[in-house]
This record gives structure tokens, C-alpha cells and sequence, in this order.
């Protein structure tokens, strides 16, 4: 059978996740990578730290005016953060819909939010929502050298 290669070096869409301290805290990093990582889409970056507090501000900075904004900071800056770039066709979209709505009790089972959190101030996980925001945020979390472009085995499985 001819094998088409020509969709190796194709640059597919990127999105900024971080997994939450609540995350942290209640041992779920393993389970929740999984829930990205199964659905087939590809890891290309990824750290754990504490968020200082200005880079806190300037990821949020869009909620400034909310009530909720400085409770989020505290939340956010509470313990440390794992941040992830990943990539795959429509990642954006398809992760999004993989965490699930913002507020858990709105969230269906089987996604992230719906089947593992309980409050909205405790939702576990951020996803880029656009592909303006997933740019700034990857710019604003990780420098170019951190992002790894690679090939991974079983892309001609995923991708026809
Ligand atoms: P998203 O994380 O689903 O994109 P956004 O509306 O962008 O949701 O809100 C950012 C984060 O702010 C949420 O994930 C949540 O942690 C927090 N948040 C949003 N709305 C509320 C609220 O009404 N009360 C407390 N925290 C909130
Ligand atoms: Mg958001």
C-alpha cells in the first residue's frame, strides 16, 4: 500500500493549558493530561511552577472588572501550576469541549469540569478560547526553545 507522507511537517493549531493548583493538590495531573492525550492530540510543551503574580494578572487580565478577579489571582497564584502548550487540528475547539463549561454544575458528564470538580472557583483547568488568546497565552507562558516540534508514531493513524 503507497504510504502519503506529506502531512508529516504540516504545522497543526496550538493551545495553552494549565492545570490549576486544585488540580495539583488533589493528585489529578496524571488524569487529566490523559483525558487530552487519549483523544489522540499532541503534547509539545509543558512545566510546573508557582505563578507569580504578575503574570497572574496579565493571563486574567480580561477579567479586571469582575467581582470574582482578585478571589481568581488568590486561586491561581494559591500553589503550583502545570502549563502545557498542545497541538493537533482544531485543538482550540476540541479542548474546550474536553474540560467542559466554565461552571461544573453546567458541565456534562465526561468532560473534565463535569466529571471531577464542583464549583466554579474550582474548575481544575484552563484552555485557550480562541486562537488570539491561545497565541498570547502560549507567548505569554512559554518562550519559542520551550515549544518542541517533533513527530509522534502514530500521526497517520489519527490524521488521514
Ligand atoms: P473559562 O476558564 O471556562 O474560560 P472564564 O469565563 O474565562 O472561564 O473565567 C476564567 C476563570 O475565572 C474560570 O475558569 C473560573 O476559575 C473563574 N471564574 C469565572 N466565573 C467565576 C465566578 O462567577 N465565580 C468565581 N470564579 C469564576
Ligand atoms: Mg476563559
Amino acid at each position: 500500500m503507497e504510504q502519503k507522507f506529506h502531512w508529516r511537517r504540516k504545522m497543526r493549531e496550538r493551545t495553552f493549558v494549565m492545570i490549576k493548583p486544585d488540580g495539583i493538590q488533589r493528585g489529578l495531573v496524571g488524569k487529566l493530561i490523559k483525558r487530552l492525550e487519549q483523544s489522540g492530540l499532541k503534547i509539545v510543551a509543558m512545566k510546573l511552577l508557582s505563578v507569580p503574580r504578575n503574570i497572574a494578572e496579565k493571563h486574567y487580565g480580561i477579567h479586571k472588572e469582575k467581582k470574582f478577579y482578585e478571589n481568581l489571582l488568590d486561586y491561581i497564584t494559591s500553589g503550583p501550576v502545570v502549563t502545557m502548550v498542545w497541538e493537533g487540528d482544531k485543538v482550540i475547539e476540541r479542548v474546550r469541549k474536553i474540560v467542559g463549561a466554565t461552571d461544573p454544575l453546567e458541565a456534562r458528564p465526561g468532560t473534565i469540569r463535569g466529571d471531577f470538580a464542583q464549583q466554579i472557583g474550582r474548575n481544575l483547568i484552563h484552555a485557550s478560547d480562541s486562537p488570539e488568546n491561545a497565541r498570547n497565552e502560549i507567548n505569554l507562558w512559554f518562550t519559542n526553545q520551550e515549544i518542541i516540534s517533533y513527530e509522534k508514531i502514530d500521526e497517520t493513524w489519527i490524521y488521514e
